[in-house]
């Protein structure tokens, strides 16, 4: 635009010094001063001060130039900063959502954590640690599962796992500190006891009905020299208090050895009170604890808690067959579910 201005312009001079330079009507030679002489004369001052207009013009055309380039240079720097400030701005901005949605966290499991009674819809209905990973709970630790009357669920506190393979685990049982002893009866297995801090049982009730929904179990073992080892299992259930909270299990996956788990599908839940084992003993008094005891085991996680030296010299300990033996008593370990269809 200002380009095809400045031409035209430019081409406007160039003609117009054309004309005053190399005027088109004849002129004669002036000789003295008659009245023709007279007209050139004053032809010629108008020429002169064309000339000088058109000097102006350009002079004044060549300041015009300069002046815009010189503007156009600082609307250019302008957008430019501009542009960068918006760019520290964004960055700045990012900065400070990401701590607010920080903060924001810390303040939602403290308001969960103080009891809630907030009425909810099916639809954002929290059934389990899986569900609150997804409203961006992203914080290991104890949370509080309102009731809710639509589930028919009570409030249930949980220990989630949001980090073990991306986390959203709700913790079904822990042993750890073997202050809390396992050897308990149907009542209390149904449910559950022990700290959900520390050494628990999460309650076959709650486990069945977190487990309506095709899912994953998890577990994980420690022995007495730092080793992890975990195993995976598909499709893990807890039948209703009816089909005595049967077990069921899919595949195998893990590290821990061979698979000690899968003896004790499709097997009922016994206790030192309820003999439903697949046995002429009573496998719930011999390996004193609360589990789906075959005749009697390959593992039997709810067992005793025995220390260091004592740890490797009964069958009623903590065992898991594939990896350490009959009689080896781990020194930690934990059972974790979470839905099968789970997205971190
Ligand atoms: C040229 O410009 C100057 C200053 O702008 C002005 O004073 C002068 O009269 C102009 N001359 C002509 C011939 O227009
Ligand atoms: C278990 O593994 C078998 C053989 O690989 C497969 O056919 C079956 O579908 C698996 N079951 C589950 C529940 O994943
Ligand atoms: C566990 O038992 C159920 C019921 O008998 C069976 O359908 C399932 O295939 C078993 N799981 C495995 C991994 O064999
Ligand atoms: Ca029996």
């Amino acid at each position: 635009m200002l380009k095809k201005t400045l031409s035209a312009l430019t081409w406007l001079c160039i003609l117009i010094t054309a004309f005053v330079s190399h005027p088109a009507w004849p002129q004669k030679p002036p000789k003295s001063k008659t009245p023709a002489q007279l007209k050139a004369a004053a032809c010629c001052a108008e020429a002169e001060e064309l000339r000088a207009q058109i000097a102006n013009l350009s002079s004044l055309l060549s300041d015009l130039s300069a002046k815009q380039e010189r503007d156009w240079v600082s609307v250019v720097m302008q957008v430019m900063e501009l542009e960068g400030s918006t760019k520290r701005m964004e960055s700045r901005l990012t900065d400070a959502e990401s701590k607010y949605s920080e903060l924001n966290n810390q303040i939602d499991i403290m308001q969960l954590q103080a009891a809630q009674t907030v009425t909810q819809t099916s639809a954002d209905a929290i059934y389990d640690c899986s569900s609150l990973y997804q409203k961006n709970y992203r914080i290991s630790g104890v949370y509080k599962l309102p009731p809710d009357d639509f589930l028919g669920s009570p409030e249930l506190e949980v220990f989630c796992d949001m980090e073990t393979t991306g986390g959203g685990w709700t913790i079904i049982q822990r042993r750890k500190s073997g202050l809390v002893s396992f050897f308990r009866d149907w009542k209390q297995y149904k449910q559950g006891f022990g700290s959900t801090r520390g050494d628990f049982w999460l309650g076959n009730e709650h486990i069945h009905r977190l487990s309506r929904r095709p899912t994953r179990l998890r577990v994980e073992m420690e022995d007495w020299e730092g080793t992890v080892r975990h195993a995976e299992y598909s499709r893990f259930a807890l039948g209703n208090e009816l089909n005595s909270y049967r077990l069921f299990l899919g595949n195998y996956s893990g590290n821990a050895g061979n698979d000690a788990l899968l003896y004790h599908n499709n097997t009922a839940f016994s206790t030192k009170d309820k003999d439903n084992d697949n046995c002429l003993d009573k496998c719930a008094q011999l390996r004193k604890g609360g589990y789906w005891y075959n005749c009697c085991t390959d593992s039997n996680l709810n067992g005793v808690y025995y220390r260091l030296g004592e740890h490797t010299k009964h069958l009623d300990g903590i065992t898991w067959y594939g990896w350490h033996g009959s009689s080896y008593s781990l020194r930690r370990v934990e059972m974790k579910i979470r839905p099968e269809d789970f997205q971190p």
